[in-house]
């Protein structure tokens, strides 16, 4: 009986790891030690208690210590109220054995503190009111924090008392051999006061076969954060999820720990390539953001008291009328450093943006050729390759900006050199690709193959700039050259050294047209605990790498940003792509979302991937269209460049082992159709840029969910297969097999949505099914009440666009009025900003007469961009003429025509420069 339970026991285990092979490389929350003790951490009584007779406050600034009342260990925390109804919370030990980490790099604000007023001051309580009439409760015992915006409770933190700060101590000595005498035994000291109970894992950690020595021993930190009101929560990414966070319950939290996750699976909180520890909380009246602002390894429970609830009680709550508020309360943990949160209390969504790009950088304005179409494989194989793909484009006249060269294009994974053989005249195949207006970009991560003929090796060797092993050698890694080493990119002067890489004379082969694409930067390491460095790997200042891991991505691509601004001598905008991410990756550069699978799934997820990263900074994210492995049939192909087409970041890529996947590689009908896609992306290009340079000044992402346009219309709350682009575009692609229907819902009571296309109108507040479906459909809409530069003639890439007219596409709203904006440069450098040499024009729709006015004095760019047609929808009655008035010229009358069934007044030719003033009359 027991031989069988066994056998059945090692059958069962061995089913478990074949169906999720992958999975057993990662650790789950029951595999980590801090994990399991932060996360299973049941105070029963309060721990910690405020002492408010330390209490100071000096301007926006307040501070206190606190006790934890059952070890005496004493902690200081700090609260500022900072300028733009922020606030930020810190909470460290008073006096630690050392240093312990603290977050550099990220936050770019000056953090300019606010004055409040105290409202009320005991020994208990103290209230505290800032300018806008927001109060900040925060109670001594046990210590708890609440968070208002004027009467309403939005958020608390230690309510739950789940605080658990674990100081720095020293090791305890090996317990004695046991003795046989009772008495002595009983005379034994007992344990140390300020010591917490000792639990296995603490002082070392075994995972697979990989053993972390843990000098520090155990020095987590964790605490609970309610939102209250709210039922929804969005944000820490990287997870391979839905857009509105789940309840963690019966799962593993959500974990944030850059990893490179070969074969992701999707729908659930596993780690991946990147980790941004914002939460942002959305109900009808309030949006607000928070920071937890730490690198270290940190997981997230969510629980939601109404989604929680099992069926039976929510039958019961209905009976009995249940008027309990909604509440999230999450639950952060992380293995080591501070607790540093920064709250920004909105009260909208537009507000929150900015508060937190304030705070960590917006997206810069990106050249105007990374916001176009990309094209790459693993690999394109030579010199030829990359001319033959580039003439493929011109021969099926497909639009296209960049090639890309992945990994294959260098000598032996050296990054900086090219394969002599495959690749002996890359200055020539740069001059190439530039001829036809195009880019290149190639890859460059940072292992760096161990070879002291190397001279990257070799300098960074004698300089001592690698990351160290615990014993204080260059840590020896295994990835894609063979044995590696990797530098600190968190040294600056490391990372300065790594930017002169990036110079013409020391990059052979490159040119100002060539870009950078910064892959395995989790970083990722082969032989590694769970595929990365050690935790006790060392850097810069003797930090361990367990503090700082989450921050090493972000650390090379800055290194790589300060490389393509030295080496135009910061004329050119920088473009790099990067996989690893951390809060305030947006200032560097574009993200995708690593390595996905040509599969329908895959295609759905991408949308609420990006979404999640709009919505927490990043918003230059795409994903591999296509999917990165298997092969995709046309038609997943066909709707993956659909779908993609309207996602920031746009660029199809392959695996290795993948079948060739050009545009032209489906048949007749596909190529039309991808055409279609990329060319529908072309023709909004300069709607795009528009939205990417208020993204800039705004912190506004281009890719936006539903409710951040409607934010009271509570049943958008989870849509994440139907988003917007800018206030003006919504779009549902199609992202199933076979699709014979589709579900639209249109949100807005008062909206009208326009299909301009087929010229069919919709209601907001009602939903659609549409039935006639063909793989050419996109279901895309104009909200009424828009006007949308578009640039229609098909071109090879946006250089050849740059004189190109504009076409206004005008759709009312159900007041008769429309509004919108247009902005472009030179697409390239600086000038916008250090010479304001830019367009940006607002149109405007109003009794009958569409205006356009020059939105900045001194606006100094020279186009020769005119305005080519405008198409108005939504006129109710056809006018008797159409007169142009051009300020400082006589006025003309225009040829139009109207369409009286669908209400579309086509206008012809107005003929004006784009950047002059003028309006044109219906009368
Ligand atoms: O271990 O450079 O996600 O886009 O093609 C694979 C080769 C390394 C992973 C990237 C993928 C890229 C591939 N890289």
């Amino acid at each position: 009986m027991r031989l069988l339970h066994g056998t059945l026991l090692v059958l069962a285990c061995l089913t478990i790891s074949i169906e999720s092979v992958d999975r057993n490389n990662f650790k789950s929350c029951a595999q980590s030690g801090f994990c399991k003790r932060q996360r299973d951490h049941n105070p029963g009584e309060p721990t910690y208690k405020a002492d408010f007779a330390t209490l100071k406050i000096d301007n926006g600034h307040l501070s206190c210590q606190v006790e934890n009342v059952k070890n005496s260990v004493l902690f200081q925390l700090d609260l500022f109220l900072l300028k733009d109804n922020r606030l930020r919370f810190r909470f460290n030990e008073l006096n630690p054995l050392k240093k312990r980490y603290e977050v550099e790099g990220v936050i770019v604000d000056t953090l300019e503190e606010e004055k409040f007023v105290v409202v009320r001051k005991d020994s208990e309580l103290v209230e505290l009111k800032n300018g806008l009439n927001n109060k900040v409760a925060l109670y001594a015992n046990p210590l708890k924090a609440e968070f208002y915006i004027g009467d309403y409770l939005v958020a608390s933190f230690n309510s739950k008392n789940l605080l658990k700060f674990e100081h720095l101590r020293t090791k305890p000595a090996p317990p004695e051999p046991p003795q046989e005498n009772a008495e002595a035994q009983a005379e034994q000291p007992v344990q140390n006061e300020s010591q917490d109970s000792e639990e296995p894992d603490m002082w070392e950690e075994t995972y697979k076969t990989h053993t972390d020595s843990k000098p520090n021993g155990p020095q987590s930190v964790g605490m609970d954060i309610s939102f209250h009101d709210f039922e929804h929560v969005y944000g820490i990414p990287q997870h391979a999820d839905k857009f509105a966070l789940r309840s963690t319950a019966g799962a593993d939290p959500y974990r944030l720990y850059n990893l490179d996750v070969f074969e992701y699976e999707i729908n659930n909180g596993m780690a991946l390539y990147g980790s941004i520890p914002y939460i942002l909380a959305h109900n009808k009246k309030f949006t607000v953001g928070l920071l937890w602002l730490n690198a270290a390894e940190t997981w997230i429970d969510v629980r939601s008291n109404k989604a929680d609830k099992s069926i039976f009680s929510k039958v019961a709550d209905f009976i009995t009328k249940s008027n309990e508020i909604p509440q999230i309360d999450t639950h952060w943990f992380s293995e080591s450093g501070l607790i540093d949160i920064y709250l920004m209390l909105g009260p909208k969504s537009t507000d929150v943006f900015r508060q937190y790009g304030e705070l960590t950088g917006n997206t810069p304005l990106p050249p105007l050729f990374s916001i176009a179409y990309h094209q790459c494989r693993w690999n394109y194989n030579d010199e030829d390759d990359v001319k033959n793909v580039n003439a493929g484009f011109e021969e099926h006249q497909i639009p296209m900006d960049v090639i890309w060269l992945d990994i294959e294009h260098t000598n032996d994974k050296r990054y900086f050199t090219w394969d002599s053989i495959k690749f002996p005249t890359p200055d020539q195949m740069m001059e190439h690709l530039s001829s036809f207006g195009r880019k290149l970009v190639t890859i460059v991560d940072p292992h760096i193959k161990s070879d002291s003929n190397y001279h990257v090796y070799s300098e960074a060797k004698e300089k001592g700039y690698f990351v160290k092993d615990k014993n204080g050698n260059d840590l020896d890694g295994w990835c894609w050259p063979g044995s590696s080493a990797w530098p600190d990119f968190l040294n600056d002067e490391v990372k300065n050294w790594w930017s002169t890489k990036f110079l013409l004379e020391n990059y052979k082969g490159t040119t100002l047209d060539t870009y950078t694409w910064n892959d395995m930067n989790e970083p990722s390491m082969f032989n590694g605990p769970e595929i990365t460095f050690p935790k006790d790997a060392v850097h810069l200042n003797g930090f361990e790498h367990r503090d700082v891991h989450n921050l090493y991505g972000q650390n090379l691509v800055k290194a790589t940003f300060l490389g393509h601004m030295a080496r135009s001598n910061g004329q050119r905008r920088p473009f790099i792509l990067t996989r690893s991410t951390f809060a305030g990756s947006q200032r560097y550069g574009a993200v995708w979302t690593g390595d996905n699978t040509a599969e329908w799934e895959h295609l759905q997820i991408s949308i609420p991937m990006c979404l999640t990263f709009s919505v927490t900074g990043m918003s230059f994210c795409g994903s591999d269209v296509g999917g990165f492995f298997k092969n995709p049939d046309s038609e997943l192909m066909i709707r993956w460049y659909q779908a993609a087409a309207y996602q920031p970041f746009f660029r199809s890529h392959a695996h290795i082992d993948t079948k060739r996947r050009e545009p032209w590689l489906f048949g007749e009908e596909a190529i039309n159709l991808i055409r279609d896609a990329i060319h529908s992306r072309y023709s909004l290009i300069y709607y795009w840029y528009t939205l990417f340079y208020f993204n800039e000044k705004t912190g506004k992402p281009p890719m936006l969910p539903i409710w951040v346009e409607f934010p009271e219309e509570n049943e958008f709350y989870d849509v994440d297969d139907q988003h917007m682009v800018g206030s003006a575009i919504m779009v549902k692609p199609i992202t199933t097999k076979g699709a014979s229907s589709v579900d639209v819902k249109f949100p807005g009571n008062n909206e009208i949505w326009y299909d301009v296309k087929s010229l069919r109108t919709f209601q907001g507040g009602s939903s659609t099914t549409f039935t006639d479906i063909t793989l050419a459909t996109v279901p895309v809409f104009h909200r009424g009440g828009s006007i949308i530069p578009y640039k229609f003639r098909l071109r090879r890439s946006t250089t050849q666009m740059a004189d190109d007219p504009f076409t206004l596409i005008v759709c009312l709203d159900k007041q008769g009025l429309a509004s919108g904006h247009l902005y472009f440069d030179d697409g390239l450098t600086f000038n916008y900003n250090s010479s304001k040499e830019f367009v940006l024009r607002e149109f405007n729709f109003s009794n009958n007469k569409l205006i356009s006015k020059n939105l900045e004095m001194s606006s100094l760019f020279k186009t020769y961009a005119w305005l080519e047609r405008v198409i108005i929808y939504g006129i109710k009655t056809e006018p008797k003429k159409v007169t142009l008035e051009e300020s400082g010229s006589k006025s003309t009358q225009l040829q139009f025509s109207f369409d009286s069934k669908s209400n579309v007044l086509l206008i012809r030719k107005p003929g004006v420069n784009i950047n002059t003033d003028w309006s044109i009359l219906l009368d």
